[in-house]
């Protein structure tokens, strides 16, 4: 890219679109914008919820040819060097996980956030195993930070997680296997008044915590976590200080969320506006 004007922080998502709005590649894009960085898509996958069988995520994957070319659209377009953060969403499957794993390592991007989303309803259950382990493999050595929810942190730490002592212990685990700062979020998955997320890198653990928004979960909370996250990043925060900014962005998201007829509420980006 000329250097001729100052330009916004660059930040790609490789993601699933999730057409209704509340998550995937939509909440991430969204996210982008609404922290002032240029939001890029290679999408990987497309989710459909239906109205009809309970809401269930139908799922078509993109072909694997058809991902690698919008990376090569990318990163062709502005070079590997432009890119300031990288986010890597839902994959849904082994081809998918490889082929993303080869295209990113080969651009090695200065900060590379993966929310470990393993599987997702109405996906063929024998798939997850095999998802989860070739993400294990293939993209988690690759990441510099890491966004496991409750039940993703026990995957990743092979450890069972019930109190703010395991998720910390388990957050640790992630981090050593992986050399990747790790937030690992309990939601409202721990018992309590706060969500308890954990923070760790090699300078240290952090919890952080902010009062519980109700008991249910809000979908797109993660995929905006994640987001917010590579925004921060990429204008240049330490990753703490993007794990603070991006909760707290969340937090207030979920105040402005959006009811559908769905069971679960979406978050809604512009929470900090008002
Ligand atoms: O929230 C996980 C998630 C990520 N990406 C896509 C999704 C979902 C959940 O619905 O559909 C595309």
């Amino acid at each position: 890219m000329t250097e001729t004007t100052a330009h916004p922080a660059m930040t790609l998502t490789i993601a699933g679109s999730e057409a209704t709005g509340g998550a995937g590649a939509q909440a991430d894009l969204k996210t982008f914008q609404e922290l002032g960085t240029f939001g890029m898509v290679a999408l990987t996958c497309i989710v459909s919820f239906n109205p009809e069988d309970n809401w269930n995520h139908r799922f078509v994957p993109v072909e694997t040819q058809v991902i690698a070319d919008q990376l090569g659209a990318i990163f062709g377009n502005y070079g590997p060097e432009s890119l300031d953060a990288v986010k890597l969403g839902m994959m849904g499957s082994p081809a998918t996980i490889s082929t993303v794993a080869t295209a990113v390592s080969a651009r090695s991007p200065k900060h590379l956030v993966l929310d470990p989303v393993l599987i997702c309803k109405g996906q063929e259950p024998g798939h997850a195993q095999d998802t989860d382990n070739a993400l294990k493999a293939e993209l988690l050595p690759l990441a510099t930070f890491v966004t496991p929810n409750h039940f993703e942190t026990e995957q990743l730490s092979g450890m069972k997680v019930e109190t703010l002592e395991d998720l910390q212990a388990a957050a640790a685990e992630i981090h050593r296997i992986s050399g990747a700062a790790v937030l690992a979020k309990g939601g409202i998955r721990l018992a309590g008044t706060d969500a308890v997320d954990v923070f760790v890198d090699a300078e240290g653990m952090e919890v952080l915590t902010a009062p519980k928004i109700g008991e249910h979960a809000v979908s797109g909370a993660g995929c905006t976590l994640a987001a917010a996250v590579t925004s921060e990043l990429a204008k240049g925060a330490s990753p703490l200080d993007a794990a603070r900014s991006a909760k707290a962005f969340v937090t207030a998201g979920i105040h402005q969320r959006v009811a559908g007829n769905t069971s679960f509420d979406a978050l809604w980006q512009g929470g900090l506006r008002r």
